[in-house]
């Protein structure tokens, strides 16, 4: 069984467990012995089974328990075994019909029940990592619930619980020791409570250094002077274009209207194309998006001053103002730009397009010519619910002729995974993330994952009969490749979702890779999971990272040329497209299995609930880079982005994401 479905079971245990415990408290106050006795024991029950579960999930990583194994469980334990043995003590006697049942019982069961609802209730609002602050917390609410509880239940039950009490007093009055145990009791509360709290306002710590060497006095460069090249490699051109981001109504395919957020009018935009060592050169300009906007080049290693991200490598782009872009296109492969402003609304509402690099002439043999074949670059979007492949919206034929060489370059520009099935044909990956695989072999009858914002350029021969792209398994849209005269012919596709998925990670063959991911110099941990957390400065039930929300995550500080680890950590009941910019990450693993196919570079990897990721790069690429969930409102609302910054770079900006509305622009 999955992590994630261990993480729901173990959610489902602990809420049985709130739910008996307090049943058992509530049937045994009014008491209702023969049920109390019977709910107390099941309560127990499902205590160990928690046990059981948590064992589990802690045989699948420390990063899923850490908080259940240190405070949760031993607080219900001990309040659990209290409550067994009193209670149970005085059930038994009761039964035999000799006694009423103590308040003290009655307290004790109730308190197991503030214990076992504790656990869970810091799980949902802190999850990972526990603190000192919020576990004393949590002790001295279920510690203020439980001396309450005495207080309304004890004067109900005065006569046996004073008789109780008195007997262990030594003679004292009831009264008085019951009085001294409140006050004692609250004030252990209070100061548990007031330390808590105080712990939790602690500023965090600004920078982590994953195992490598502090910040040193280098001199400083800031990101706004590390800028592209002014010139093409030679025998490159100039690709020059001018985006203009405005407002306008585009009509897609069917007929149906979008009030779309546009560059230049077009939803996608301007699709640029570029040779190998080509000079792009884009001039942003802004008409009337009235928050801002930004051009990031999504994949791209441009230098960090190109990158495109409000408030830590440039201003954003207000109406009336431009940017000017300028870099070297040495990188060839499949990639798309974006406005990184507020980009959960920017990019969603049509801020996007594609760019695409090709080799120059003769460096990649096995490829065909472009020109001979069919060569389409299809990013799929979601207007209102309703997928858009490359601005079509409704079913799409191109024709192809048999024989020729296909290769189909798609881009998910939503926020959630999208899957792909080609019928028809059998046909290779042969780049993920704009980065060629090494020998992908041929595969027919899979379903692929896109994430958000991944790309994969599909290969394949034309046959002599139509081909079917199915995006999100609805097998009536997507695109069809026709041969010449064949108007009715499709492919056999009977369910497409019951196609298996193609795991990457075990695709094409093993390679050599430029380090040696075994010894990093750095190594960060990221916990992803859901939390309240400060979030741009006001308190949220936000995405977290190791707890907490942006800008008060840490920043990563690495060295130039240091080969950097992450361990990516899914806690949540969501999946988290990861995205590190300016660098493509090489996976290592996922759950601890090694991947053993083409070596897989990627800038964006999903971590589904319960996976846990390992994955490594050479940091080359000096800047202050920002390392985010692509998926944009985890990101821009909830508050799930870091930055990893290179040693003696620094900002003129104030040096945290402009992107979110909340800002005020
Ligand atoms: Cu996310």
């Amino acid at each position: 069984m999955s992590t994630g479905l261990w993480i729901i079971l173990d959610h489902l245990v602990a809420l049985l467990g709130v739910a008996t415990w307090f049943a058992a408290g509530v049937t045994l106050a009014l008491r209702r012995t023969r049920t109390a006795f019977a709910l107390l024991v099941a309560a127990a029950l499902v205590t160990l089974l928690r046990v059981a579960t948590v064992a589990v999930l802690a045989g699948r990583g420390w990063w899923y328990v850490q908080e259940k194994v240190l405070l949760g469980l031993p607080m219900l334990a001990t309040a659990g075994a209290v409550a067994v043995l009193l209670a149970g003590r005085a059930l038994l006697t009761a039964r035999r019909g000799r006694a009423d049942v103590p308040a003290y019982a009655v307290v004790a069961v109730l308190t197991a029940a503030y214990a076992a609802l504790a656990g869970p209730v810091v799980t949902f609002l802190v999850g990972y990592p526990l603190t000192v602050g919020t576990a004393l917390i949590a002790i001295s609410l279920v510690g203020a619930g439980a001396l309450l509880t005495a207080r309304v239940v004890a004067p109900a039950a005065q006569g046996t619980a004073e008789a109780g009490v008195a007997a262990a007093a030594e003679g004292r009055p009831a009264f008085s020791r019951r009085r001294f145990i409140g006050w004692t009791g609250g004030a252990v509360v209070v100061t548990a409570a007031g330390a808590g709290t105080g712990l939790s306002f602690l500023p965090p710590e600004s920078v982590t250094l994953g195992g490598g060497r502090p910040r040193s006095s280098r001199p400083a460069v800031s990101v706004a002077d590390l800028r592209g090249a002014g010139s093409p490699a030679p025998g490159g051109t100039v690709r020059r274009h001018v985006l203009t981001a405005k407002k306008a109504t585009v009509r897609l395919s069917s007929g149906r209207e979008v009030d779309a957020w546009t560059y230049d009018g077009e939803v996608p935009g301007p699709a640029i194309t570029a040779t190998q060592g080509d000079l792009i050169d884009v001039r942003l300009r802004n008409a009337d998006i009235d928050g801002g906007v930004t051009l990031h080049w999504h994949g791209y290693d441009v230098p960090c001053g190109e990158d495109g991200v409000p408030g830590l490598t440039q201003r954003p782009v207000r109406p009336g103002e431009e940017f000017a872009h300028r870099f070297r296109a040495d990188q060839v492969g499949t990639y798309w730009y974006h406005t990184h402003h507020a980009s959960h609304v920017g990019v969603r509402k049509g801020l996007y397009g594609t760019l695409v690099v090709r080799p120059r002439d003769g460096q990649r043999a096995a490829e065909p010519a472009a020109a001979e074949g069919v060569d389409l670059t299809l990013p799929v979007h979601t207007f209102d619910g309703v997928v858009v492949i490359a601005g079509r919206d409704d079913r799409t034929d191109h024709p192809a002729p048999p024989g020729a060489p296909v290769r189909l370059r798609l881009v998910n520009t939503d926020s959630d995974a999208h899957r792909i099935v080609l019928a028809g044909a059998p046909f290779r990956i042969a780049a993920v993330d704009g980065r060629d695989l090494h020998q992908p072999g041929e595969v027919s009858d899979v379903g692929l994952r896109l994430p958000a914002g991944g790309r994969l350029d599909l290969v394949f021969v034309m046959p002599d009969a139509v081909v079917a792209l199915v995006v999100d398994d609805d097998a009536a849209g997507g695109l069809r490749l026709r041969p010449p005269g064949d108007t009715a012919g499709a492919p056999r596709l009977d369910n497409p979702s019951d196609l298996p998925e193609l795991d990457l990670l075990g695709y094409g063959a093993p390679a050599a890779v430029p380090f040696d991911p075994r010894r990093p110099d750095r190594h960060f941990t990221m916990v992803l999971d859901r939390g309240v957390a400060v979030v741009d400065g006001r308190p949220a039930y936000a995405q977290t990272v190791n707890g907490r929300g942006h800008p008060r995550i840490p920043d990563q500080l690495v060295a130039e040329g240091d080969v950097v680890r992450f361990t990516v950590v899914n806690r949540s009941l969501e999946t988290h497209p990861w995205h590190l910019h300016g660098h493509p990450v090489l996976v290592l693993s996922r759950d601890g299995t090694p991947s053993t196919g083409s070596p897989l570079w990627v800038d964006t990897f999903d971590v589904r609930p319960g996976q846990t990721w390992e994955v490594a790069f050479r940091a080359r690429n000096p800047g202050i880079w920002m390392n985010h969930c692509h998926n944009l409102p985890h990101a821009h609302q909830g508050g799930m982005m870091l930055r990893l910054r290179y040693d003696g770079v620094t900002t003129p900006f104030d040096g945290s994401h402009g992107g979110s509305p909340r800002h005020g622009h």
